[in-house]
């Protein structure tokens, strides 16, 4: 793609109610554009990113078994009022009429539909579990939304839900999502921390929110700094491979700040493993048992011809919040350089020609070089403008691919000027280059 005829506008003044540097590079590079309050147009670059995290998410997913389905945004009131969560959700509903005066809404989350297509198709325990989810855009109509897409009003979310026949099998379909979610931040390079915290809403007894690091965050939280030592390496798909895995995590404190007691904390942890933080929810799971499917009927025949409701549970996680989340964890805001993962990158490579006034040469080695880029699978953005060196880095710094190939003076040759995003540069052939990007790429 080259940047003059790329969708990508670059705003000199950033407004100022930009608080945090997410929502103030998104506005900067043009990823995104409010059209009104808590609501925003994706533009080519943040939607190529989000589409990424989209991919990664909905393959992790797929892993665990569960199967992807699209339900409607609009929803009827009818199976609201069934669950009773109609008058509850209050204000932040988007209530809407329709021509023939029935009451619809803007669903905020799907509990109650994907409960209605359960039970009106499972009836015996054979066919569990089910684990079904959809990604799908969101409305709530949050009384302050603020910093950009990280609390907007319509926002892009995963959300799964499980069926079990019991309490036992309904858990370890819970930490089955654990580990999923666990797979999931590690693919985006993210530190994400799993810690108890309320349900709210949703209901529920049980419920891990989990937590990346910012102190631009909105959740306080309270933790053991010896949680960011464990690791899920070589968990399996199994019940008491999963059960460990979250015995590992659950023994260190570590909450939100409803959950948050003062005595327990200071016995729990010692002063010098006392960490109070703030953080970034990028993910949240609950188990809530029979809450949506006893007041909906949602029951299956048992093996000794008893009939029971299912045990459910609902897992969601902030798509359009984590290109946020990524930028707050990643954006060097003092030297204005923004590096993606490279599973997340809107773009693999910029190519930099330095391009004389008349003189295309630099410009052609750039389209040679990037057919060959485009052979392998590798995604670039060529800078085909006679802007001056100095300003073609600043942008592509603020873009944020993570390697740079520069055309210009330093060019010898087959050896061209090639560099990791905000680090020195070396001196390469085209294949070497290649190679060292194919393989950053397979590692993920
Ligand atoms: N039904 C459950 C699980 S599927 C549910 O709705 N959970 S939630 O309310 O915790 O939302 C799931 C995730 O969506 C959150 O962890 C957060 O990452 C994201 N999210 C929630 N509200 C917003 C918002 N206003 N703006 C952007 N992302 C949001």
């Amino acid at each position: 793609m080259y940047i003059s005829k790329s969708f990508i506008p670059i705003l000199k003044n950033i407004p100022s109610e930009a608080k945090i540097k997410s929502h103030r590079l998104m506005l900067r590079v043009g990823m995104i554009k409010q059209s009104s309050a808590g609501i925003y147009s994706w533009l080519p670059l943040g939607f190529r990113v989000m589409k990424k995290i989209e991919k990664i998410v909905r393959e992790e997913q797929n892993k665990i078994g569960a199967q992807e389905i699209l339900m409607p945004t609009i929803q009827s009131s009818d199976i609201w009022k069934e669950s009773g969560r109609y008058e509850d959700y209050g204000e932040e509903m988007l209530r809407i009429k329709d021509r023939q005066n029935r009451e619809m809404l803007y669903g905020p989350t799907n509990e109650e539909l994907v409960t209605d297509i359960f039970r009106s198709a499972i009836k015996s325990y054979k066919s569990l579990p089910q684990l079904l989810y959809h990604i799908q855009w969101k409305f709530r109509d949050e009384i302050r939304p603020r910093f950009g897409i990280m609390r907007c009003r319509e926002f892009y979310m995963k959300d799964a839900y499980s069926f079990d026949i019991n309490d036992e099998e309904a858990f370890f379909s819970y930490n089955k999502f654990f580990l999923s979610y666990l797979n999931t931040f590690k693919r985006l390079e993210l530190i994400a921390i799993p810690m108890a915290a309320d349900t709210g809403p949703i209901g529920g007894n049980l419920s891990h929110e989990f937590i990346i690091l910012a102190e631009t965050g909105e959740s306080k939280i309270f933790t053991d700094k010896r949680i960011f030592d464990v690791n899920s390496d070589g968990t399996k798909l199994e019940k008491k491979s999963l059960e460990n895995l979250r015995k590992k995590y659950e023994q260190f404190y570590s909450v939100t700040d409803e959950k948050f007691d003062k005595k327990e904390f200071e016995k729990k942890v010692s002063e010098s493993n006392q960490l109070i933080t703030k953080g970034i929810e990028v993910g949240h799971i609950f188990y809530f048992g029979d809450k949506y499917s006893k007041p909906m009927g949602a029951s299956v025949d048992l093996p000794g011809g008893k009939k029971d409701f299912v045990k459910m549970g609902s897992y969601g996680i902030g798509v359009s919040r984590l290109v946020g989340a990524i930028i707050e964890a990643r954006y060097d805001e003092k030297k204005e350089i923004m590096k993606w993962p490279i599973s997340v990158a809107p773009y693999d490579v910029s190519i930099i020609p330095i391009i004389n006034k008349n003189d295309t040469s630099a410009l052609n080695i750039a389209n040679n070089i990037n057919i060959e880029l485009e052979k392998n699978n590798i995604e670039t953005i060529i800078d085909d403008t006679d802007e001056n060196f100095s300003s073609k880095i600043k942008k592509m710094d603020l873009i944020g691919s993570p390697f740079q190939i520069i055309i210009g003076k330093q060019t010898d040759g087959d050896l061209l000027e090639f560099k990791e995003i905000g680090k020195e540069s070396q001196k390469l052939k085209l294949k070497d280059i290649v190679n060292i990007i194919k393989k950053q790429k397979e590692k993920n």
